[in-house]
């Protein structure tokens, strides 16, 4: 019986040296210190055995059951650390390999555009107001001194839904609303950037959906002047330091005096180009002191109050700066127009 189990013991130990999976160590376990197992069977067989070498025979077992024991856990602690090392090298990366290029998208033109003009009047105390794109007829004419059946309605031919409700044809009623929310107290210094919309063709230059940004500020004693200043700084600051304005009389409804608001070409400083057709200057913007109508409709007192309001378009401003001939390109979502304009 000794010689059986110390057979037993070097055929297990040999055979858990040579395992090379945890599940085929936990067989060898099993096979050998399993309750079917050949120590057991030996241990049964121990009835046999004459009274006084039963306890030594016993410990030789229990000796052998603990080295095929030990054995077995040492082979599992390397088998598993071999599982372990395996996997970390299979999910070890090489730092050092190329990563896989990730296309970044960059922000549309336009938005990019927007966000600039909106940073550049935030700088100068403006907050940004914003409204509904489905506005009342009430707010986007009478409450701009466009009342019922005024022709100047006709300049901006518009998407009616109802008798009374249309898609805004400029982010005008957004300042008007925020106006009557201040229930006649200044003072007010918004912009509303925003999409609008113009029953139009779309050509090279002309789309039924675009984007404006409107300004306003009315407070007490503001003048022409302010207006003048910070259309300077705007242009200034958009265009580089060295730029100048240039006012020309206009007219808009909603505004009194009115002008349209020229900037020295940046592409020919001035000297005349194709930019600016050889006139040196750049049309960018509308703009005027807001009509006493306008503030008065607004729950403004027009003798205690005055104020001026501007507005121009993004996409002619992005045009202007990126050199693009068509407006269409705005919204043709053609990624080999859209990847150009990676943000700084
Ligand atoms: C209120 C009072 C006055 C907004 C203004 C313009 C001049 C202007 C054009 C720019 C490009 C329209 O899309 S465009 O062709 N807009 O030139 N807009 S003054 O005046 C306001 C607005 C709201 C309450």
């Amino acid at each position: 019986m000794q010689e059986r189990l110390m057979s037993l013991q070097s055929e297990a130990v040999e055979k858990i040296e040579k395992a090379e999976s945890l599940k085929g160590l936990q067989d060898i376990r099993v096979e050998y210190l399993g309750k079917k197992g050949p120590i057991t069977e030996v241990l049964r067989g121990m009835g046999k055995l004459p009274a006084e070498e039963r306890p030594k025979m016993g410990q030789l077992a229990n000796d052998v059951r603990e080295v095929i024991t030990k054995k077995v856990e040492v082979k599992q602690e390397q088998l598993e650390r071999e599982a372990l090392d395996q996997q970390l090298s299979s999910e070890t990366i090489d730092v050092t390999l190329p990563g896989s290029p990730v296309r970044k998208g960059n922000a549309h033109p336009l938005t990019s555009v927007v966000e600039e003009i909106e940073d550049l009047f935030i700088g100068m105390g403006f907050t940004i107001a914003e409204g509904p794109e489905v506005e009342t007829d009430y707010y986007n004419f009478e409450a701009l001194n466009l009342p019922k059946n005024h022709p100047a309605r006709d300049m901006q031919d518009s998407f009616f839904i109802t008798e009374d409700l249309l898609l805004r044809t400029q982010t005008s009623p957004v300042q008007a609303r925020t106006m009557e929310k201040h229930e006649g107290k200044g003072p007010v210094k918004i912009i509303s950037p925003g999409k609008v919309y113009r029953r139009d063709t779309d050509d090279a230059t002309h789309s039924h959906q675009f984007m404006q940004i409107e300004g306003l500020y009315v407070d007490k004693d503001v003048r022409m002047s302010d207006l003048k200043g910070t259309l300077t700084m705007f242009a200034q600051k958009l265009f580089g330091e060295e730029r100048e304005i240039r006012l020309r009389p206009s007219f808009f409804p909603f505004t009194e005096p009115s002008v349209e608001v020229d900037v020295s070409c940046f592409k020919c400083n001035g000297k005349g180009c194709s930019i600016c057709k050889r006139t040196g200057w750049i049309e960018i913007l509308g703009a005027g002191m807001v009509h006493p109508n306008v503030l008065e409709m607004a729950g403004f007192d027009s003798k205690e109050y005055t104020g001026f309001a501007f507005g121009m378009g993004p996409e002619r401003i992005a045009m202007l700066k990126y050199g693009i001939d068509d407006i269409r390109h705005f919204y043709a979502n053609d990624i080999r127009f859209l990847e150009q304009f990676k943000r700084a």
